[in-house]
């Protein structure tokens, strides 16, 4: 039994904002643990897992029938689906006979029946924690277990669509023994692979987990795919496993929702700081910290600024209490995000108060123009703080924000959106319509654009004044590079013009690009400048010439 794992990310620049980033979804392993502990076929050949789009469409395909698996299976994410499914597709064309396995949080087999109408080619779907679900479908698979009374989170396609029940994950024997400690040479072989194919050990970071699942409910999120709200524990010698990623001298992060809710969290934290060493790369990296625990919030955030330089993040959001309530946000007030900011200014050296970040998203239902703006604004004046990062909400199919009764209320509209990504610009284009066209056209993706559905209007936001608050954040960035925002003069007034500025910009822009949207039903999520034939990532101010 040949197994192949796609699990095809982009690789994407993040943490230090400077350097390339290939961030490893470990999924593979913890399937392949599992299996060893609970799977029937001693001779299954684990084939080396595609981690990263690396190569065109045609050398992946071609990649796969080299070896040609008899089970194909593929992680599907918001940033993948349309490759992943067309690899899937094309494969089953084919080669029917090779099976096909999908699983990964964007899946919505299990909500939705004639999900295989559209993905006939697809024979298994596994949806939530896909360990025992997976170990049932390679036994069967295998002739080794026919028995399918207790199998779980599978939507199968054989004749008819069948749907077997979810069930959370928490197998002490599973969570009690280390997936990287038990197969320690096969992690080093993807380690070693991943070098061959070009890519240096300062270039990768290994997410790890140390707890399952997040007991909220945010609005635009989709932990666990929504399916529970329990939070399952690992119990193991993580001080073991922090010791292995030490000695491959590779980056780590957090997989968890809310690393720091739980004090062992700190011991691991400390222990894996402890091993630091700015001349190896070896670091563990923390961007999820409790949305509630501020006391644990400022020790990851003031050490992982000393010792690594990394951005500190505020992750809010928003900070009205009406967007927040109906974005169902569990949120420090932001009187205490401020005392936690002031904290952090007052003990940590001034070289790193620049590291400050405040998150927000942009889009969710209850924010207006007026109240978006006043955030930003009370941010710079009341903290200081004036780097932003701000998300375009996105929908996650399931996450509470796509139930229909949900988007009935505040009347959310989406449309389908092709960003670029931060890092990079698309050049060379002759004309905005030629890149509408390539995407109809299936060409898609244009170098490096991000596919996904992008909030277009709300009861309380029309699309233009969405555009207008990314173009006020880049006019900020430019403001900030003249002087600290709130210590320029009239800074409020100044804030005040570029407001209005701004959406007047918005809406020239969007009158320009509207006629292209509503003939293409798509929307390309950036300002285009023709001088230089390029656009820009989200939106900025563009200078109008009438000529
Ligand atoms: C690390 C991480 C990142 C990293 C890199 C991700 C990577 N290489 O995969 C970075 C920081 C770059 C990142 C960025 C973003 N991320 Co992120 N990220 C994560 C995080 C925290 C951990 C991923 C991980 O390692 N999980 C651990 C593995 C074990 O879990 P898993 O992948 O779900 O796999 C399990 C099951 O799903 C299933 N399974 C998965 N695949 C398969 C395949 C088969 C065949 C089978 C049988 C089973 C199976 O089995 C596994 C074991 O149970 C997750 C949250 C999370 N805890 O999963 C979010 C998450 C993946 N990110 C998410 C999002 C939305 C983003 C952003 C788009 C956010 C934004 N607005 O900018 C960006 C954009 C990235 C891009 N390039 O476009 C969403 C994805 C939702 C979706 N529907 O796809 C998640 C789920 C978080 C969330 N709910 O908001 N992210
Ligand atoms: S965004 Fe909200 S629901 Fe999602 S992981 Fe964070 S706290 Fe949990």
């Amino acid at each position: 039994m040949k197994i192949k794992f796609l699990a095809n990310y982009p690789p994407s620049v993040e943490v230090d904002r400077q350097r390339l980033r290939f961030s490893v979804n470990p999924s593979y392993f913890y399937l392949k643990h599992f299996y060893d502990l609970y799977g029937k076929n001693t001779n299954v050949d684990w084939q080396m897992a595609d981690l990263f789009v690396l190569d065109d469409f045609d050398t992946i395909i071609a990649n796969i029938e080299k070896n040609l698996p008899d089970i194909l299976s593929l992680s599907i994410f918001i940033w993948n689906e349309t490759l992943q499914y067309n690899i899937a597709r094309t494969i089953k064309e084919r080669y029917p006979y090779v099976r096909i396995v999908v699983g990964g949080p964007q899946i919505v087999a299990h909500k939705d029946k004639n999900f295989f109408s559209q993905h006939p080619y697809i024979d298994y779907v596994v949806y939530g924690d896909g360990e025992r679900a997976f170990q049932q479908i390679v036994d069967f698979e295998s002739d080794l277990s026919t028995d399918k009374s207790n199998w779980v989170n599978i939507v199968e396609n054989a004749n008819a669509y069948t749907l077997y029940p979810f069930e959370q994950l928490v197998d002490e024997l599973y969570f009690t023994t280390s997936p990287i400690l038990n197969q320690q040479q096969f992690v080093i072989d993807h380690i070693r692979d991943l070098e061959l194919k070009g890519i240096p050990r300062r270039e990768m970071i290994f997410a790890v987990e140390f707890a399952r699942g997040c007991m909220y409910n945010c609005s635009f999120c989709d932990w666990s795919q929504n399916l529970t709200k329990k939070v399952k524990r690992r119990s193991l010698n993580w001080q073991e496993e922090i010791d292995f990623w030490h000695q491959q001298d590779v980056a780590i992060r957090e997989s968890d929702a809310n690393f720091g809710q739980w004090d062992e969290d700190l011991e691991i934290f400390r222990y894996a700081m402890s091993l630091f060493d700015p001349g190896r790369n070896f670091r563990f990296v923390i961007t999820n910290t409790p949305k509630l625990r501020k006391e644990n919030t400022y020790e990851l955030l003031k050490t992982s600024a000393e010792k690594l330089n990394n951005v500190i993040k505020i992750s809010l959001q928003d900070i009205n209490e009406d967007v927040l309530d109906k974005m169902e946000r569990p949120s420090l007030s932001w009187d205490e995000h401020k005392s936690l900011v002031h904290k952090l200014q007052k003990n940590l050296d001034p070289k790193f108060h620049n590291l400050m970040l405040a998150e927000l998203m942009v889009g969710v239902a209850g924010q207006s123009y007026d109240s978006f703006t006043n955030t930003i604004k009370r941010i710079i004046m009341e903290t200081g703080i004036q780097n932003f990062f701000m998300n375009h909400w996105m929908l996650l199919p399931n996450s509470p924000g796509a139930e229909p009764f949900y988007q009935r209320l505040h009347k959310i509209k989406w449309i389908k959106g092709y960003s670029v990504d931060k890092y990079h610009t698309i050049n060379t284009v002759e004309r905005l319509e030629d890149v509408y066209q390539e995407i109809v056209n299936g060409q898609g993706l244009l170098h490096g654009a991000k596919e996904g559905n992008y909030v277009y209007a709300t009861s309380t936001m029309a699309f233009d004044e969405m555009m207008a608050i990314h173009i006020l954040q880049s006019s900020l960035i430019d403001l900030s590079n003249i002087d600290e925002l709130r210590n320029i003069k009239n800074f409020e007034s100044v804030f005040e013009k570029l407001k209005t500025k701004s959406l007047l910009s918005a809406k020239q822009q969007f009158e320009e690009i509207k006629p292209l949207v509503d003939k293409y039903g798509l929307i390309v999520m950036g300002t285009y400048f023709p001088e230089k034939k390029q656009i820009s990532f989200r939106w900025k101010h563009r200078v109008i010439n009438k000529n």
